[in-house]
């Protein structure tokens, strides 16, 4: 039986790929942080098999990317084939407001725990294969189509630090031949997706709005052009690129890139509303430095990993719409039977 390691496991992707690894047959041991409340929603329904059995294939361990000895410990007693290193604060306008904190889980998290890896291979002798959890924010104001030979220019302390952990994968490669792969991933989405991200804000506001939830949706940039594809089917590229025969770097893309402004229209279109009448813009969601187009060219993905997305932008925004309409719907009969839904 395989055995993975999967940081960020409480993630929109930690939780799909958790479900991917499990049906494939390995052991998951994930790496969770400690918080004052439980931030295990995304996997509960992988915690449990039948009423209250905890599942035999999934382990979770408290650690964090800016505590190396902890990773270090657990990485000892995991002895992982696989890593996956998906952890990070992940919000772009966020990092804006705390770029040290950013880079420190982001670009030396990752270095300490290729340094644990490196570590633990010397004295177990096993080996170790990583996947690197890299972004299409690393090319910026790069022009699209970008693809593995566009160069990086980053936009953000975010892209910054994903640039580096980026670089510290290829030195680890060529310095120590660690089996290392850099996924170069445009956004990908799900009904899992956080929900201060664009689409979701979105399809939480269509929701709220139709059952009279809500009267306003406050965005930035209206006019920025992203690569939008479903989660699901990104986690099987992850997952693809540690069964090759040598590490690499790939794009991850639908190739088809639409705007905020179109996202609107698809949302708003499912409920039968012009968005214009709910949306106002406000500068507090606007960027210091914008990536106003990003569109990915993922031949070399398609042709080494054979690698296809399943759903298209419009799918997968529907998708999501049906299922927030669903959930405003369950906080609106919430509401009308007296509970107050704003403190649970
Ligand atoms: P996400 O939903 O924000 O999940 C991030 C995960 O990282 C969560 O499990 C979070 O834990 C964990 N985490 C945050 N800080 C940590 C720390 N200091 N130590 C340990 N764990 C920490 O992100 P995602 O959308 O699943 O994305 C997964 C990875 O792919 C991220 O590295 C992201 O930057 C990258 N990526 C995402 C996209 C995309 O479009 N989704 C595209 C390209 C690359 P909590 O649950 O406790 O917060
Ligand atoms: O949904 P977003 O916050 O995603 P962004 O910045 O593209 O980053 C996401 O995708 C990256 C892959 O390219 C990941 F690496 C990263 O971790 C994250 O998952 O914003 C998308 C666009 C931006 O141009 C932003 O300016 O939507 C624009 N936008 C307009 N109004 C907004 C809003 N974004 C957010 N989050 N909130 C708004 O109100």
């Amino acid at each position: 039986m395989k055995v993975a390691l999967v940081t960020g496991i409480t993630g929109q992707d930690g939780s799909y790929l958790t479900e991917l690894l499990l049906a494939k047959g390995y052991h998951v041991h994930g790496l969770i942080r400690r918080a004052s409340n439980f931030n295990t929603q995304r996997i509960d329904h992988l915690l449990f098999e039948g009423a209250h059995e905890p599942a035999r294939n999934l382990t979770l361990h408290y650690g964090d990317l800016t505590d190396g000895t902890g990773m270090r410990r657990v990485l000892d007693l995991v002895k992982p084939d696989e890593i996956y290193n998906l952890a990070a604060q992940s919000h772009v306008r966020v990092s804006f407001d705390h770029p040290e904190y950013t880079a420190d889980v982001i670009g030396t998290g990752f270095l300490r725990l290729l340094e644990a890896a490196r570590d633990h291979m010397a004295t177990s002798k096993a080996e170790i294969r990583i996947y690197q959890a890299g972004t299409s924010e690393m090319f910026g104001s790069a022009a699209p189509p970008q693809s593995e030979r566009t160069p990086f220019h980053p936009r953000s302390p975010y892209a910054v630090s994903k640039v580096a952990a980026h670089w510290y994968g290829v030195n680890y490669r060529e310095a120590y031949g660690m089996f290392v792969a850099n996924g170069i991933l445009f956004n990908h989405e799900s009904p899992r997706r956080g929900e201060t991200f664009v689409t979701r804000k979105v399809t939480r506001a269509v929701g709220r709005i139709a059952v009279g939830l809500q009267e306003r949706l406050a965005l930035g940039n209206l006019d920025a052009k992203r690569d939008w594809g479903f989660a699901g089917d990104f986690v099987e590229a992850m997952w693809r690129m540690l069964q090759q025969d040598r590490p690499g770097d790939f794009v991850i893309a639908t190739g088809e890139s639409n705007s905020v402004a179109d996202l609107l229209d698809v949302a708003f279109d499912v409920i039968g509303e012009n968005w214009r009448r709910y949306v106002v813009t406000i500068p507090r969601y606007e960027r210091p430095a914008e990536v106003e187009h990003l569109r990915g060219d993922a031949t070399k993905a398609r042709e080494e990993l054979g690698w296809r997305h399943s759903l298209s932008f419009e799918e997968l925004i529907r998708k999501m719409v049906d299922h927030d309409l669903k959930l405003a719907r369950r906080e609106r009969a919430l509401q009308d039977a007296g509970f107050d839904i704003s403190r649970g």
